[in-house]
Parts: C-alpha cells; sequence; structure tokens
C-alpha cells in the first residue's frame, strides 16, 4: 500500500508495528496537522462506520483509539507553536459518563499551540468538578467535549446549573462533539443558556471561537 494509505490502515486495524517509521516518513513530505486531519482522522471516521454498522468490534475499536493517540503523541512535538503571552484560559473536559477523548486532546493541543492555557480535566466530569476548577483557575471559557447522544443532554443540563448558579454570564461556553449539531447548541441551547454557548465542528473552528471569545 501506500504511504497514506498505509497509515490510514493502521489505525482502521489497530496495527501499531511499523507506525512510527511511517510516521516519520510521511512527516518528511506533509505537516503533522495535516497527516493527522486528512489522513488518521479519516481512518477513526471509518473505524465510526465499521463500528456503527456492526463490522467492528468494541475492542478493535479501542485498539485504533490507541494507535490514533500513539500517533498524536507522536507527532504533537513537530507541530507548529506560537509563542508569546498567553491569549487567555479555557478549562476542557469530556462531560459525565462519557469516556471519549481523543477529539478533546486534539483541542486542546490546538489551543494550546496557539496561545492558550488549557486546563484538561480529563473524561466524565460532573458539572461541580467543572465549575470548580472553573473557578479555581480563574478559567476565562468553559470547554465541553461529549460524543454520546445522551452528552447532548448532559450539556443542557449542565449549562442550567450554570444558569441556577449564576455562571452563565461569568463563562462563555464552547462545546464540542460528533453528537452535537450547530443547530441544537446555537439555538436549542442557546435558548436555554443565559450567557454564550457556541458550536465548534472541530478543533480550528474551536480555536477562532476561542480568539472571538476573548476579543
Ligand atoms: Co464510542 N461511540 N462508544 N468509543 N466511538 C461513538 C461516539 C459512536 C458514534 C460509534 C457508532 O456507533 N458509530 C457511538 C455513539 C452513539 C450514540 O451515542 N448514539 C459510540 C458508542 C455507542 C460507544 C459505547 C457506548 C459503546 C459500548 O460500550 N457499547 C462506549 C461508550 C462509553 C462511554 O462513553 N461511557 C464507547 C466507547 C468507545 C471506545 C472507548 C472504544 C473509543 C473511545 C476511546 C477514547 O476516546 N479514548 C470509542 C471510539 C473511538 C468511538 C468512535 C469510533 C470514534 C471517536 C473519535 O475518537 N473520533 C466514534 C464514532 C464517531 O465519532 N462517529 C464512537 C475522532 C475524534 C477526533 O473526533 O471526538 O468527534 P471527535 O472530535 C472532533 C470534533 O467533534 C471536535 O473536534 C474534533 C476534531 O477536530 N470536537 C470539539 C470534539 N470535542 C470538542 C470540544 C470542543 C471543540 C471541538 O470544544 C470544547
Amino acid at each position: 500500500l501506500p504511504l497514506w494509505e498505509r497509515l490510514k490502515r493502521r489505525i482502521v486495524d489497530g496495527e501499531k508495528k511499523g507506525l512510527e517509521a511511517d510516521l516519520g516518513t510521511a512527516l518528511e513530505q506533509r505537516p503533522a496537522l495535516e497527516i493527522i486531519n486528512d489522513v488518521l482522522l479519516d481512518g477513526m471516521k471509518t473505524v465510526g462506520e465499521l463500528f456503527g454498522s456492526g463490522q467492528m468490534q468494541l475492542p478493535f475499536v479501542l485498539q485504533s483509539a490507541e494507535v490514533m493517540k500513539t500517533a498524536v503523541a507522536y507527532l504533537e512535538p513537530h507541530m507548529d507553536r506560537v509563542e508569546g503571552e498567553t491569549k487567555g484560559r479555557i478549562v476542557l473536559a469530556t462531560v459525565k459518563g462519557d469516556v471519549h477523548d481523543i477529539g478533546k486532546n486534539l483541542v486542546d493541543i490546538i489551543l494550546s499551540n496557539n496561545g492558550y492555557q488549557v486546563v484538561n480535566l480529563g473524561i466524565k466530569q460532573p458539572v461541580s468538578a467543572i465549575l470548580e476548577a472553573a473557578d479555581e483557575q480563574k478559567a476565562d471559557v468553559i470547554g465541553m467535549s461529549g460524543l454520546l447522544v445522551k452528552s447532548t443532554v448532559i450539556m443542557k443540563e449542565n449549562l442550567e446549573e450554570m444558569n441556577s448558579r449564576k455562571l452563565a454570564e461569568r463563562y462563555p461556553v464552547l462545546l464540542g462533539g460528533a453528537a452535537l449539531t450547530r443547530a441544537y447548541v446555537e439555538q436549542d441551547l442557546a435558548e436555554v443558556f443565559q450567557g454564550e454557548v457556541r458550536y465548534a465542528r472541530d478543533a480550528f473552528e474551536g480555536l477562532r471561537l476561542m480568539d472571538a471569545f476573548m476579543a
């Protein structure tokens, strides 16, 4: 197989052997971010389709996720970094009941590399932990990620909790993850939330929105 096809296959097949050698060669030809966005994420998309249609079992999805994480960790030091003053601070978490963190961690990398301080709380974070961390860390923005349909409901509850704690105006909120849609966030949730809530389709839109929040 040609290099790009082989790299994608490694994600889909959950095959780590030879991964770093291929990534090394790939880096000679394309920037790290492009490799992630155009090749590796394409592999994760295929994994999602195979799993969704019953052609792939969960343990194999986990293996693919592990290879994805290894690949991102290998590529991260090769990404461009904007040096200079900190532009702002975000507390980032995957919401309660949800373990998916590959997307959230990509958001962390992109924001960190572009001048933001990211306090990454990890997965399965209840709203109380998120709000406590935001307070302690003097966050400018709260970011929540979730990939399950039930996470979209949790996000709504979290925003309601922020309303009732009178924190809606204190923190703009950035939401992302595969189960969300722009309409759900920017119409339905925006109607419920007494502050500003925005949807980011990917990590780059997350960065643009952070810049807008901080402007
Ligand atoms: Co899960 N899973 N999974 N899974 N898994 C999905 C989400 C699913 C759509 C698969 C499918 O059925 N086709 C499905 C959800 C269906 C639903 O809710 N209706 C699903 C399911 C059902 C489950 C379990 C329930 C399966 C089970 O146990 N029976 C279980 C859930 C456990 C739990 O959370 N309690 C489960 C478990 C797992 C693994 C552990 C095996 C593994 C996760 C490993 C890990 O993350 N450490 C896994 C994986 C890998 C997936 C798929 C295949 C891939 C997800 C991924 O990493 N994508 C996924 C299929 C899919 O998404 N279509 C699936 C790549 C990643 C970069 O994309 O996270 O969307 P994503 O992030 C994007 C954007 O969304 C955005 O930026 C990123 C790109 O730039 N973004 C943000 C994300 N967060 C953001 C936050 C922001 C801004 C942008 O600001 C705050």
